[in-house]
């Protein structure tokens, strides 16, 4: 008989209707309700974007699905059967809910991983207390993948989307070396700076890699999506970049969202239509590169980090 090994696949979450984004927006907050015009502002940011409301909740669902099939599928580790649990970071099944169901499962060894593939104390090290208080109190023996930024593959399917999109700018008149490639991820308070964070480097060294395979040599990093906090950010902010690129003379960027995975609001509302209205008043092309969501080069990225952790920890 195979073993059974619990694998939690942890994502940031999304509210389940627009009655759901005040509970949502609360749990973001720390348990800190937002003020109606906090509220109204963000649920209009929703329903402003395309492709569904919440695009990330099926996303996730399908991601999760998709692993779960390639672990079981995949040779290294055929003595071992995967069952995949969602954990959630702001929203119903919460990242305690997945401990929780596979210990009532009998599920006594897990690992965990998040979907975003860069560290930091402040993401993925939260999402992991959550789940390892949890472990504790239910006795399953957890271990966990931290990052997974430079996994070949990974690098592979972020560079075959720059090049997909830097062959439709050909298309539109613009020679490769005349786009500026933006590669962006969700900023975080400039605090994590004085803790030793490698968020910020684990996200060059993915830029680096996809710059490298790809053969730009025209590119830059910005900070998108800060929070609305009396805190410093991390910057420069990518709106506030866009304008300083217009002033250089640069006409045609590409922006490469590496830090996210998948279709969610901080891409199709913070870069489809806030940092398109700022291109548009600048008379830029502006272009995103696709997100990875099932895609199968990805899978393989998560479905190695899970059988390397598994392998590393001695759990199996
Ligand atoms: O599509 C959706 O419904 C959810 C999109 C979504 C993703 C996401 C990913 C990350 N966040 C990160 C950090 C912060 C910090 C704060 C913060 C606040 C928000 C708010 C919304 C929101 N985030 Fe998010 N984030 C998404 C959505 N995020 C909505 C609240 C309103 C606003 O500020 O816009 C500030 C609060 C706090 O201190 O917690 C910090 C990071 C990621 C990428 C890694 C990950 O996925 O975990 C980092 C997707």
């Amino acid at each position: 008989m195979k073993t059974k090994v619990g694998v939690l696949v942890m994502s940031y979450g999304t509210p389940e209707s627009i009655e759901g984004i005040e509970a949502y927006y609360t749990h973001i907050r720390r348990g800190h309700a937002p003020s109606p015009e906090q509220l109204e502002e963000l649920a209009d940011r929703y329903k402003a974007i395309v492709g569904g409301v919440f695009p990330l909740r099926e996303n996730t669902n399908h991601q999760v699905d998709s692993l779960q099939k390639a672990l079981n599928e995949n040779p290294r580790l055929s003595e071992v059967e995967f069952v995949c649990y969602q954990g959630l970071k702001h929203a119903s099944p919460f990242i305690e809910d997945g401990v929780e169901q596979m210990a009532k499962d009998g599920i006594k060894k897990a690992v965990g991983i998040v979907l975003a593939p860069h560290y930091s104390t402040m993401s993925v090290e939260s999402y992991i207390k959550r789940a390892q208080a949890k472990a504790d109190e239910q006795c399953v023996e957890f271990t966990f993948v931290k990052s997974y930024h430079l996994h070949p593959q990974l690098i592979e399917a972020f560079s075959r989307r720059v090049n997909a999109k830097l062959d439709l700018f050909k298309e539109a008149g613009a020679e490769r070396d005349d786009v500026r490639v933006l590669f962006s991820a969700h900023s975080l308070p400039e605090k994590i700076l004085e803790l030793g964070d490698p968020y910020p480097e684990q996200l060059l060294e993915t830029s680096r890699a996809i710059a490298e395979k790809t053969g730009v040599t025209s590119w830059q990093f910005a900070w998108q999506s800060a929070g609305r906090t009396s805190v410093p950010w991390l910057g420069p902010d990518i709106l506030e970049t866009l304008r300083n690129l217009s002033k250089e003379q640069v006409e045609n960027v590409l922006v490469a969202p590496i830090g996210f995975v998948s279709d969610h609001l901080e891409v199709l509302y913070d870069l489809d239509i806030e940092a398109q209205e700022v291109a548009k008043e600048l008379d830029m092309r502006l272009m995103r590169i696709d997100m990875l969501n099932s895609d199968p080069l990805y899978m393989e990225t998560l479905c190695d980090s899970v059988i390397d952790q598994l392998k590393q920890s001695n759990l199996v």
